[in-house]
């Protein structure tokens, strides 16, 4: 693996209301929006927040059967998992396969962002949903 790889890309947190949690994020600090999106596979529609140098990801259910929606359920709002970058994202799948973490695709999926991903489960992460992701383009933001 070479040393750029696994910059945290970003933070997801699980919102009710993306617009209501927008503006908390807009009072603690200056942020813009930069993207926002309906990922169906994932049943979630998401806004990117530009913080300093960091990304936050908001996430809001589309529907009842949205993996966020159970996360809300259980959980109430809060962070719901950490995104890293690769830059080789098969290579990756199947290095930390063969180190015993308990994937939850098989191949890697289209995310938000145009983006290749692949999720580990919390369980193998103690208790972290953790997003592996590549960008299939070069002008990612
Ligand atoms: N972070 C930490 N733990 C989580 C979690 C999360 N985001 N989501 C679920 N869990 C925990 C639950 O609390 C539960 O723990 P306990 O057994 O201790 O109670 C366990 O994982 C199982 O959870 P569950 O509610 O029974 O839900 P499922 O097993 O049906 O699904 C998971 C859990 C992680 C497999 C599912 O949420 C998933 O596939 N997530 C990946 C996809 C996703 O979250 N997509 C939305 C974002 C997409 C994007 O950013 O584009």
């Amino acid at each position: 693996m070479r040393i750029k790889d696994f910059p945290l890309d970003h933070i997801a947190v699980a919102v009710f209301d993306l617009d209501e949690a927008t503006e908390r994020y807009a009072k603690l600090s200056p942020i813009s929006i930069i993207a926002e999106e309906v990922v169906e596979l994932q049943k979630v529609r998401v806004r990117f927040l530009q913080q300093a140098d960091h990304k936050i990801e908001l996430l809001q259910a589309t529907g009842p059967d949205s993996p966020v929606a159970k996360f809300l359920a259980k959980k109430g709002e809060g962070i719901h998992h950490l995104a890293f970058r690769v830059e080789d994202i098969h290579s990756e799948m199947e290095r930390l396969r063969k180190a015993g973490f308990q994937l939850l695709q098989g191949q890697p999926v289209t995310g938000a962002l145009n983006k290749w991903i692949f999720f580990i489960h919390p369980k193998s992460m103690g208790g972290v949903l953790v997003e592996i992701c590549q960008p299939k383009d070069q002008e990612y933001v």
